[in-house]
């Protein structure tokens, strides 16, 4: 049977006569048949990638591509007059993850597949995701997102595992997607969940009875947790996910023949940050529960599992009351404590200890002292865990710290989401990139042909006119093609300083009622989901959007500036922007932002960084060289050095600098205060003013100074086409199968 006869076997009429909905079913169903049909991975020893997250996106047209069957479907449903984006827009988007990790383990599981590696993704079955965002009076709501529908990628197994709460025995059943690797194998992501979850006990946006666990266990990624319940709901969700997944793998092993002793032979499991990491001691808990005795059970776990650092915002470090423990799971209460004997037995430094001395336990201490690897995810993120956050671990355990710089897949953030360019890749240095993305050096070559050069612009000119196309038709906002795209899109957080780029275009509006016209146009877009209980994020998106409406509507200013906040920006949204881009804006805080995947995505689509030296924009900085990159700010030592001396004062910078103090002020302006609310505004302005945690204020003037740098740069067509293809062509090591193979070099050894 051909593609099409399939399509219309599940369809059981014309491809031409079915609704967009009824072909993504039908193509589902094929699909997954295919996927059943290759061949899984297989070897003694797998690897267990384990995570409260896996931000997959949609799933139809990147598992066409990996199966080898996109053209030939987009194809065929071209001459039965239909399209496949339309049929794309008919799948729904699984919002199992927050932001940069959740996606990094959904691409990850993409090139563990891809290299033909034994690994399979252990998670849960949120119904619900994370919420949707919608925007109502310039103000972020929330509100659920459903994406099970009748015909999904989840494939209900008979394979159920019993959990134990205190006073609360459930079932875990377990859910598989499969995983297709890009001509390869397949692998699967394995999500646990509650068959007595239930969803209409959601009301009023995303609230809901925090307390009847068995309702509400995987209803939500990461409930709201300022309040205790919601709080004790995470361990309740943690905990559910790693004992399923530690009985999961046991038996696995076991049926290859594993005497529990050898388990690393068998099994390494990485543990994505802090959130899965009570796997330790459930392991040690069913190891004991199998006849092992303690220490060695401990031993064999500590051979077992790997641990990966995210952040060292200490904020977001998980600490849990050891009360907490108790009232939820406390059976692991005995073992942490005596994990943490063995600890204040060995190590006199109080830092290092497991449980403190206010009865809190410290989750990343458990993966340090009981993991055997600890790696950070970019170059400047590893140095600093072992120069400070964690140094005091590194000086016990050296051999254990190891890098692994992220990557990400070029599968669905270059093939799928920019085919134009992927195209042109093609035919100008063959298709080699897509299995070997080092090739993607040979465009060096191109670097002064002025027809190739050519090419680029006007790849980059059409997809913006479809993102413009995309975004008058999604949100009635209509900006131009011919502005310069300037792009910030990540999870909204203060570090991350999207309120540094909304204090420039204050700055910029300013300039223009002034009477100062700039030198190019520009279009400012943004994308971010606030965390529901965090203010300051939410004012700051607030601020975004009372820019919009006041920007945008004056003709005076609007010629030369537009704002534009993209609702609910995820992973399909993000595959519309990305290929859209000029300038890509990574303007975190140096030294906070451990690594940052968008960077290398916008990079891997022909925009310029416009950056700190932070994260991994150092190592992009590195591979393109000064001339393709924009950076500005202070570096991570002099940010690391004010946070020691407690010397940064916003303040000083307020008064002391004119057009900081005029953009600051403006926020709570009268224009701003017609079309916002002074309750938020006033509260971020007083923020910026008597705190700024995050030196937004310290960075505004070499901002500024490199921005306008930037968009000068811009208007000489060549070089900046130049620029462009030379951050396409080093984008190369930022693929996730580097990344991936590094770990298995250096960390799991399948
Ligand atoms: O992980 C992010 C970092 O901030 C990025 O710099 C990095 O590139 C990626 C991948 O390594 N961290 C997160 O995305 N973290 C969370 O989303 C998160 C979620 C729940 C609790 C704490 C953090």
């Amino acid at each position: 049977m051909n593609i099409q006869e399939k399509v219309e076997a599940y369809l059981g009429k014309t491809v031409a006569a079915a609704s967009d909905k009824e072909i993504y079913g039908a193509l589902l169903s094929v699909v997954q048949e295919m996927a059943a049909e290759k061949e899984r991975t297989d070897s003694r020893k797998k690897l267990y990638y384990i995570s409260a997250e896996f931000l997959i996106g949609k799933l139809l047209s990147n598992n066409m591509i990996n199966l080898g069957i996109y053209e030939e479907v987009k194809e065929m449903l071209e001459k039965n007059g239909k399209d496949i984006c339309e049929i794309e827009e008919a799948e729904p988007e699984p919002s199992l993850g927050n932001g940069g990790l959740g996606r990094l383990a959904a691409c990850f599981l993409d090139s563990i597949a891809t290299l033909g590696l034994a690994g399979d993704g252990i998670g849960l079955n949120y119904h619900l995701g994370l919420f949707k965002q919608e925007f109502e009076d310039h103000l972020q709501k929330e509100t659920p997102n459903p994406w099970i529908e009748e015909k999904s990628w989840l494939k209900k197994t008979d394979v159920t595992y019993p959990v134990s709460f205190k006073g609360l025995n459930v079932s875990a059943r377990m859910y598989d997607i499969e995983v297709t690797g890009y001509n390869n194998k397949t692998n699967k992501l394995h999500l646990f969940d509650l068959d007595s979850v239930d969803e209409t006990i959601v009301e009023d946006g995303i609230d809901f009875n925090k307390e009847d666990i068995e309702k509400n266990l995987t209803l939500f990624l990461y409930p709201d947790d300022s309040d205790e319940q919601g709080r004790l709901l995470r361990i309740y969700q943690q905990y559910f996910m790693v004992s399923s997944g530690a009985q999961l793998i046991l038996d696995e092993c076991t049926a290859k023949g594993c005497t529990l002793y050898d388990l690393p032979d068998y099994a390494v499991i990485q543990i994505n940050d802090t959130h899965p990491t009570m796997v330790i001691p459930e392991l040690i808990r069913l190891l004991m529960e199998r006849g092992m005795d303690m220490d060695d059970a401990i031993d064999v776990v500590s051979r077992t599992c790997a641990y990966t650092n995210h952040t060292i915002l200490a904020e977001a470090l998980e600490k849990w009351p050891v009360d907490y423990l108790k009232k939820v799971v406390p059976q692991l209460v005995p073992i942490i404590e005596v994990l943490d004997d063995k600890v204040r037995r060995k190590y006199e430094d109080e830092s290092v200890a497991i449980i403190d001395r206010n009865d809190t336990v410290h989750m990343a201490h458990i993966d340090i002292h009981y993991g055997f690897s600890v790696n950070g995810v970019a170059a400047l993120h590893t140095e600093i865990l072992k120069d400070s956050e964690l140094n005091n671990f590194y000086r016990i355990y050296p051999e254990k710290f190891n890098n692994k710089t992220n990557g990400i897949t070029f599968r669905r953030w270059l093939i799928h989401c920019n085919p134009r360019l992927s195209a042109f890749l093609d035919r100008t240095i063959g298709e080699g990139y897509k299995k070997d993305a080092a090739e993607l050096e040979k465009l060096l070559k191109y670097k002064d042909d002025e027809k190739v050069l050519n090419e680029l612009l006007a790849i980059k000119y059409e997809n913006k006119k479809d993102l413009c196309t995309y975004l008058k038709a999604t949100q009635g906002i209509e900006i131009s093609p011919d502005t310069i795209f300037d792009i910030q899109v990540k999870r909204l957080h203060e570090y991350k300083r999207q309120q540094l780029n909304a204090l420039y275009i204050i700055d910029k509006y300013l300039e223009i009622k002034a009477g100062k016209i700039p030198s190019a146009p520009v279009t400012a877009i943004f994308g971010a989901k606030a965390a529901p209980a965090y203010v300051i994020a939410k004012d700051i998106i607030h601020l975004i959007l009372c820019l919009q409406e006041l920007i945008n509507n004056d003709p005076e200013v609007n010629k030369y500036l537009r704002v534009v906040m993209v609702e609910n920006y995820n992973v399909t949204k993000a595959g519309k922007l990305i290929p859209a881009c000029d300038i890509s804006e990574q303007i975190s805080l140096a030294s906070k932002e451990a690594s940052g995947t968008g960077n290398m995505k916008f990079m891997l689509n022909g925009a310029v960084t416009l950056g700190t030296e932070d994260g991994a924009n150092v190592e992009i900085h590195e591979a393109v060289g000064d001339d393709n990159i924009f950076v500005f700010g202070a570096s991570s030592s002099e940010v690391i050095e004010h946070y020691a001396k407690a010397d940064y004062v916003a303040k000083d910078y307020y008064e002391e600098n004119e057009a900081i103090k005029a953009a600051v002020d403006f926020i709570t302006s009268d224009e701003m205060l017609a079309i916002g609310c002074e309750e938020n505004l006033a509260r971020l302005q007083k923020e910026l003013i008597g705190k700024d945690w995050f030196m937004t204020l310290l960075d505004f003037d070499s901002y500024k100074e490199t921005k306008e740098k930037a968009l000068a740069a811009y208007a000489d067509r060549k070089v900046w086409a130049k620029m462009a293809l030379v951050n396409i062509a080093k984008a190369g090591f930022f693929s996730s199968d580097r990344t991936i193979e590094e770990y298995n070099r250096d960390i799991w050894h399948l």
